[in-house]
This record gives structure tokens, sequence and C-alpha cells, in this order.
């Protein structure tokens, strides 16, 4: 990118929106001689701000993008702030906390860990089980018996919030309650679902990751989408990558990630391919859709080319794009009215 066009792209970003000298676009521009307008970077919600700045130091490192990712997605694990992501993650029905991530990289490589207990990386364990085993996915007693033998230390994720929030939770339980549901985590104001981080390098090689702790309150035992190669995330480095947030159960109704992406292979844009997997994934679950105001799904894409979409059943998704020299959070499309 030219000098001219950093500085009107710097101008016209909007509210929290980072500078580029912050994201060191500018670095970065100089190891890629201006050639390329990498890396690219985008992510779910508003803490994908932060996972897009991590992520995208790191390639302006010369870190490739599989790197990248698992560096983006470990911080929003690390933040005990985020209610929803590894340490300090709500907990299930038992007040256990359990972990859902999965990783892929643009030669197909791909791991995942499901009800991972006690760790607080999981997506550091999913790259483990990607890099260290024969197998794509682990979960419960065995992801954590894995981890421990690869090194990893256990902790506990619960935090004195975490608990908290399960005492409230419990103690407004009614005998008629079924608390499994989105409008478990209504109270968590900002702190939204999963962290879900696409990248594409100078290189132009294509990465994602995901991890979350999962519904709140879910049964014991409960994997979501995000270890779900193909539903939580899907990566095909010729053509493009998504992830996805929201409820897991719908998502992996369609396998919308890999749906997203089949759509970018068939010609469609990474908006217009989002756009694909959120109209079926209305039109499957068009009952619940009237009966559950919170029934939300969304996911984002990234081309091998760069360029980057995200689309929504419901209004409120948010997501943050890493792109030109800026970082800055959008609000995504929506395309259920009711
Ligand atoms: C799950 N999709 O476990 C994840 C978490 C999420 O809104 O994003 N919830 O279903």
């Amino acid at each position: 990118m030219r000098r001219r066009e950093f500085i009107r792209d710097s101008g016209v970003i909007g509210v929290g929106a980072y500078t580029a000298s912050k994201l060191g676009f500018l670095k970065l521009d100089q190891i890629t001689g201006g050639k390329m307008d990498t890396p690219v970077v985008i992510s779910t919600w508003n803490f994908g701000m932060k996972a897009n700045e991590v992520a995208w130091k790191a390639m302006s490192s010369g870190a490739n993008s599989l790197d990248a990712v698992e560096q983006g997605v470990r911080t929003i694990e690390d933040d005990p702030e985020i209610m929803s992501v590894g340490f300090g993650g709500l907990p299930d029905e038992q007040m256990d906390v359990t972990l859902d991530a999965s990783i892929m990289d643009w030669r197909g490589n791909c791991g995942a860990v499901g009800a991972l207990p006690k760790i607080k990386n999981a997506v550091s364990v999913a790259r483990t089980v990607m890099e260290r085993s024969e197998h794509v996915m682990l979960a419960g007693e065995g992801a954590y018996k894995f981890a421990l033998a690869q090194g990893f230390k256990p902790i506990d994720l619960l935090t004195d919030k975490s608990r908290e929030a399960w005492l409230r939770w419990r103690e407004s339980l009614g005998p008629n309650n079924n608390w499994l549901g989105p409008h478990s985590m209504d109270d968590l104001g900002d702190n939204h679902d999963t962290i879900g981080l696409l990248a594409l390098d100078t290189k132009g090689h294509l990465s994602g990751a995901v991890s979350t702790s999962g519904l709140a309150w879910k049964i014991h035992g409960r994997v979501g989408d995000s270890p779900i190669i193909g539903a939580g995330l899907y990566v095909d480095g010729k053509v493009g990558a998504a992830a996805s947030t929201g409820v897991g159960e719908a998502n992996m109704r369609i396998v919308g990630s890999h749906l997203v992406v089949q759509s970018m292979k068939a010609g469609a844009s990474p908006q217009d391919a989002c756009e694909i997997a959120i109209r079926r994934a209305i039109e499957v679950h068009s009952k619940i859709l009237k009966k559950d105001k919170s029934f939300q799904l969304a996911y984002i894409g990234l081309s091998a080319k760069g360029e980057v979409g995200g689309a929504a059943i419901r209004k409120g998704f948010q997501y943050a794009i890493g792109k030109n020299g800026t970082n800055k959070l959008v609000d995504s499309k929506y395309l259920y009215i009711g």
C-alpha cells in the first residue's frame, strides 16, 4: 500500500479503530516491499480487535498465519475478564469449565479438542493434537491426559467472577426452567461467545483457529461446534477460510464453515458465502427462530485473495477486520427480521 492510501485509510476508520502504526503496518509494509496488501486478519466480536492486533504483529515479524492465529487466540484465552473463552470462561451445569477449540492451516492440517478441562490454552492443545498425533480431535479426560503428557500445566479455570455467575444462575433456577440455551449468556454484556480468528500471511497462506468455553451452564460433556472441523472452522488454502460463533447446535446441523468455503469455491465472495450459510441456517431453524428471540448464529469469511465478509442471523454480531493497515470493528449484516 502506498503512503497516500495509508493516510486515507487511517482517516476513515471509525470509533474504536486502532491506528495502522499500532498494528505494526509500517514495519509490515517494509517487509512486503509494499507489494502485497497482506497480512489480512478477521475475527469474531469486539475482543477480535485484540486478537487481530496480536496476530498481525506476529505476521509482521515474519510468523506464518498458523502461528499468528494461535497467538491471537491465546491472548483471548488468557484474559480472565472474557467469560466465554479460556481462563474465566463460564462453567457447565456442574460448575466445571470445559473448553472447545480447533485450528487448521492452508495445507489441510487440522486439530481439535472438545470438553477439555483444566488447561487454559485449548487452541495450543488443538495444535499439539494436529502436530504430535495421528488424530484430528481428542475430547474430555483423554484430551486432558494428552495435554499433560505434552507438558501443558493444569490450572483451575474458574475465577471468582465465573463462580459467582454460576451461583446466581443456580439460585435463579426454578423447577420448570429449561436452562440450556443461548439466552443463558444474556447477562454477559460485551463478553461474547467464541473467538474465531482467520489470517492470511505475507506468503498468501491461510489459517484459522477458534476457541470457546461453549454455552454457559451446558450439560456436562456437551461439545459444541467449535472443535468440529467443517462446522466451527474450515480452511481451504487455495480458496478461503471460515469460522463461526453462536448456537453451536445450529451450526453443526448445517456444517456451516464448510458450506461457506465451498460456496467461495463455487465463485461466491466471502460476504455472499457467509450469507448463503446464514440463509441455510434460517431455513433449517425457522420454527425455533420464531420462539427464541436470542437464537443467534454468525460466520466470518476470508478468501485466499484477502477479501473478507461476515453475516449473522440476527442483529448484534460484530467482527473485527485488520486489513490495509487498519483494524476496525464492524456491525455485521443480518438476515433474519422477526
Ligand atoms: C458453542 N458456538 O459452543 C459456541 C459458543 C458460542 O454463542 O459462540 N456461543 O456453541
